[in-house]
């Protein structure tokens, strides 16, 4: 391992077989050149979904050479035994468990509803907004990008809104969006000239009377070809079930999806949880010492992060590593993801203020979690609130009996020095925010410490462990794309009228790319055996103050509660966002699971 990382922080509770963060640089290490070897003969594209689904069926034959021979000696088989199926012969195979996608239907992800339901639900349920003006605008500055703000007009819509005039639907809070293209914009003349080709995309989706959401336009844009200071070219796509209007807007749908897939990863998991976390892991060990009270109780909240991370960026992140590899934005990866960083704020990390900023949720006094949700049946929503509330119970109940009264805060020499090395050094960068929180009191203190237990776990755990339940099958999220949309009059756009499939899968990640990305996500959703759960620690003895140890006692039995509220909210069929035509249950936020690939079960920390 060519990684330092203290000794305090390294993996070492594990069995080696259970070192899922190893296997992910045995992949990178060993893998990549096997499948290279393979794919130097044989074409880099899936001939069919059929293709595809050979992945977790039958299995990818791997042939007899030097490179899969030295693949099997040089990792042990228990570490690979989730990609790998030795066969009693001598041939290997490469072959992937079934995705919760395609477990009970092969095709109801290609749905508009289903497309639509996973904003809500599905792995990147982060980045939905109310729609706060029509056409949606751009903040990009004009002197730069020139005309940036939206093309898609009333017209476009109004065919789908059930009746509605545009504005009776944006002012109903009927619209809502899924907006990628500020993001992107100032990347994609870089971007497109990799072997990447993608679009900034903007979604416009109508809120129906059963609360489930419906697309009703897709923006793809590029930058000017005489410059991008002449500001946006941008096509708007609507919805059509035949003809080749039909895969062309599926395709632009796979636009969005590809869009989806690089920000979930570069954004809303690596940095807004991973990355993030790291300096207050390394401002706790340097300034509280470990019998300090909220050394107790963020510590197991830092399990494994640090050493995740190291591994991440040896064998992930790293310049020319499986993310530039296999993910669209290549070799700007990093850097978009840190440029986005710039505009991250801590205060809007707690669910309640991420709700509201998005304009998910409206302040409702009279409710328990004092939030009104604008679309009711938004299970991250839903659930996130239930185990958001009982962590900050947790958390108030914790932290008052160390500190009764404001002025200990305000005198607490270790705690105060903590906060300011986290804010001042860790996130150095975006020190003179006027937004960071100040430590003066106890709602202070306990909101900084939710907020800090929020990302490490349930944000996580969102944004992580459905990573292959969804994105194991390919063309539901695929990671890359190759080509732009096909022009009219071009052999593509023929192609389009007689095998619009083999369009997606030539347009989306080539199998190479796919099969490396997919072994990674596969590792990233896995629960190690030894994983420990929101409300639990390793040991009873973490201390011996009674009402602490009840307090936590309270904490799990309050999850316990909210796990079977999950399980009965998922029998509901009148909420079609929980499981939808494709019948999964909304459980990324269902507080425990066995180990394995579960699709449920909250860590207590960022630990893969
Ligand atoms: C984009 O729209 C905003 C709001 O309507 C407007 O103020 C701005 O001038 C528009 N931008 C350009 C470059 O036209
Ligand atoms: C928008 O809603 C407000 C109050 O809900 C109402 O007064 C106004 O007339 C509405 N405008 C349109 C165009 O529907
Ligand atoms: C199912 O959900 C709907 C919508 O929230 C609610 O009105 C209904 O009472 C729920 N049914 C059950 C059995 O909980
Ligand atoms: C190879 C390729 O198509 N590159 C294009 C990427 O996008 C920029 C801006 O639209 C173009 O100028 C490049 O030609
Ligand atoms: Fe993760």
């Amino acid at each position: 391992m060519n990684i330092y990382v203290p000794r305090d922080e390294r993996f070492g509770h594990l069995k080696m077989s259970d070192f899922l963060g190893y296997t992910i640089k045995a992949v990178a290490k060993s893998l990549l050149p096997v499948l290279q070897a393979v794919f130097d003969k044989t074409p880099n594209t899936f001939d069919s979904y059929k293709d595809v689904l050979k992945l977790h069926e039958g299995g990818l034959p791997l042939p007899d050479i030097p490179q899969v021979q030295a693949l099997m000696q040089a990792i042990p088989l228990e570490m690979m035994k989730s990609i790998l199926t030795p066969t009693t012969g001598q041939r290997s195979f490469l072959k992937f468990p079934m995705p919760l996608i395609i477990h009970n239907d092969k095709w109801i992800w290609k749905t508009d509803e289903e497309f639509a339901r996973e904003m809500l639900a599905g792995v990147n349920p982060v980045v939905i907004e109310k729609l706060k003006e029509f056409p949606p605008t751009s903040n990009l500055d004009p002197t730069l990008f020139g005309e940036q703000n939206s093309t898609i007009t009333a017209e476009h819509i109004e065919k789908n809104l059930d009746g509605l005039t545009a504005e009776q639907a944006l002012n109903g809070s009927r619209l809502f969006m899924i907006n990628y293209h500020d993001t992107l914009m100032p990347y994609l003349s870089r971007i497109n000239s990799t072997s990447s080709k993608v679009y900034a995309t903007r979604t416009l989706l109508f809120l129906r009377d059963d609360d489930s959401l419906k697309p009703i336009a897709i923006e793809l844009s590029l930058p000017h070809p005489e410059g991008e200071q002449h500001g946006a070219v941008s096509t708007v796509y609507t919805p059509a079930d035949s003809g080749v209007e039909a895969a062309i807007w599926q395709l632009a749908k796979g636009f969005v999806a590809v869009n989806d897939y690089g920000v979930h990863q570069l954004i809303s998991h690596w940095m807004r949880t991973h990355a993030v976390m790291e300096p207050f892991v390394i401002s706790t060990n340097r300034h509280l010492s470990t019998l300090h009270p909220i050394n107790k109780l963020l510590v197991p909240h830092y399990r494994d992060t640090m050493n995740i991370n190291a591994l991440a960026r040896q064998a992930l992140v790293n310049a020319g590593g499986i993310i530039e590899f296999s993910v669209f934005p290549s070799k700007y990866a990093m850097e978009l993801s840190s440029v986005i960083y710039k505009s991250w704020s801590f205060a809007d990390q707690s669910l309640p203020a991420d709700l509201l900023k998005r304009g998910m949720a409206v302040e409702d006094p009279s409710s328990p979690t004092k939030l009104q949700l604008v679309i009711k049946d938004y299970p991250y929503a839903v659930d996130g609130l239930a185990i958001w509330s009982e962590i900050e119970s947790w958390v108030t109940e914790y932290c008052s009996i160390y500190y009764p009264d404001d002025s200990i805060i305000r005198n607490d020499a270790e705690l105060q020095s903590w906060w300011k090395e986290a804010v001042e050094v860790g996130h150095g960068d975006l020190k003179n925010k006027p937004w960071w929180p100040k430590l003066n009191s106890l709602p202070e203190l306990v909101h900084i410490c939710s907020t800090i237990i929020w990302i490490a776990s349930a944000m996580h755990a969102a944004v992580n462990f459905g990573q292959y339940p969804y994105g194991g099958y390919l063309p539901n999220r695929p990671s890359l794309s190759r080509q732009f949309m096909p022009e009219v009059g071009t052999a593509d756009y023929e192609l389009l009228k007689t095998n619009p499939d083999k369009v997606l899968l030539k347009t989306i990640t080539g199998q190479l790319q796919a099969i490396l990305e997919i072994s990674v996500i596969e590792i990233l959703s896995t629960h190690a055996s030894d994983e420990l759960y929101l409300g639990q620690r390793a040991s009873e003895e973490w201390t011996n103050n009674a009402k602490a140890l009840d307090a936590l006692k309270r904490f799990g039995s309050k999850l316990k509660e909210v796990e079977k509220r999950i399980a009965e909210l998922n029998k509901n069929k009148s909420l079609k966002n929980r499981g939808g035509s494709v019948k999964l249950d909304y459980e990324l936020l269902s507080p425990y699971s066995e180990q394995g690939l579960t699709a449920k079960g909250i860590p207590n920390s960022i630990s893969i």
